[in-house]
């Protein structure tokens, strides 16, 4: 199986994150990445595939806002990692405003995922691994890994949140779309709902997404990832979002695959793309899962038994340590 990574991913290291009310370390550091290629072995990086994919799931004025925002924040006079402190809420009305701070606030979610001078260079360069891994097995390798980071799922087609800025998983699936592939399939299967991939693919019925992950009644991201989000227009029916409680262990976790496997299985798709994120984890630090290294092969296996040509793509997972371990361990069961 090949293992695609760029050095660049590595550049982007915000500071500090909100975090209940305080400033602590950033969990999502470039400390994830080099512990995963430390268990790993052997990466290879991706050619340049240029914008142009991106800008297939993104709108042009947010890209743009991203590979700008750093340098507006510092001649703006300010230090240090860019983030906003104002939103305009559901409902305010659509206005152009040009001041940094008014446009962090219209192009995020959240307070917790700051813009530093390399994070550009780091997204670019980890959607091109997930581009990379897309055509391996578009060229007809059974499966392949891109190891992305920053994380992508939290990002929409003009926001950026939850650790995310692009949105790895989704740039990959259109361009399956773009190269002919008729029917794509998303698992997501990292702790937190993948909100950025369902709102970009929410009304389309070309590309399903099937998510696995904590209840939002008690976790973040709290105002997406509920059962009764079915996708809408033509996408009715092509979301399905598996919410599991704090807690879960292998054995209430296996019955949400199987659930998810046989929905993926009823819609047909040619390609599975699979959001990972090793944040199940039993210690992981930000969440509430209680997967076992020695579980997670168990959950490849299943997602193999599809028979489906598969893009595995990194999310989160934040226990540092036993990452790498963790990503290993997944891989192993394919
Ligand atoms: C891709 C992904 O897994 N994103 C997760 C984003 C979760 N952010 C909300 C939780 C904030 C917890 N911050 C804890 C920091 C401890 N150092
Ligand atoms: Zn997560």
């Amino acid at each position: 199986m090949k293992l695609f990574f760029d050095p660049r991913e590595l550049d982007h290291a915000p500071e500090q994150e909100l975090h209940n009310g305080g400033f602590v370390p950033y969990a999502e550091h470039p400390g994830r990445a080099r512990d995963m290629l430390d268990a790993l072995g052997a990466t290879e990086p991706p050619p340049d595939r240029g914008e142009a994919p991106i800008l297939r799931v993104h709108d042009a004025a947010y890209i743009d806002f991203l590979k700008n925002a750093h340098a507006r924040w510092t001649a703006a006079g300010r230090g240090g990692d860019a983030v906003g402190y104002t939103w305009p809420i559901a409902r305010r009305r659509p206005l152009n405003l040009e001041r940094i701070d008014a446009q962090l606030g219209l192009f995020s979610f959240d307070a917790s995922t700051p813009i530093t001078a390399d994070t550009w260079d780091s997204v670019y360069w980890g959607a091109q691994a997930a581009l990379a891994a897309t055509h391996e097995v578009l060229d007809g390798a059974s499966i392949a890994f891109a190891l992305c980071r920053p994380p992508g799922h939290h990002a929409g087609a003009d926001y950026l949140g939850g650790y995310c800025y692009i949105n790895n998983v989704a740039v990959a699936a259109q361009a399956a779309r773009d190269a002919g592939v008729e029917k794509v399939a998303i698992l997501d299967i990292d702790y937190h709902h993948g909100n950025g991939t369902q709102d970009i693919f929410y009304d389309r019925d070309d590309i399903l997404f099937v998510s696995i992950h904590a209840d939002p009644v008690t976790d973040y991201p709290f105002y997406w990832g509920h059962a009764d989000e079915r996708g809408e227009g033509a996408g009715e029916g092509a979301t399905l979002n598996l919410p599991l409680p704090r807690g879960t262990t292998l054995a209430e976790y296996e019955p949400a695959l199987e659930t998810a496997m046989e929905e993926i299985a009823a819609f047909g798709p040619d390609l599975l793309l699979v959001s990972f994120g090793a944040d199940t984890f039993e210690e992981d630090p930000i969440s509430q899962f209680k997967l076992k290294t020695e579980d997670y092969p168990a959950l490849a296996r299943r997602i193999a038994a599809s028979g489906l040509p598969l893009v595995v793509v990194m999310e989160g997972g934040y226990a540092t340590d036993a990452l790498g371990r963790n990503v290993a361990s997944f891989l192993s069961g394919f």
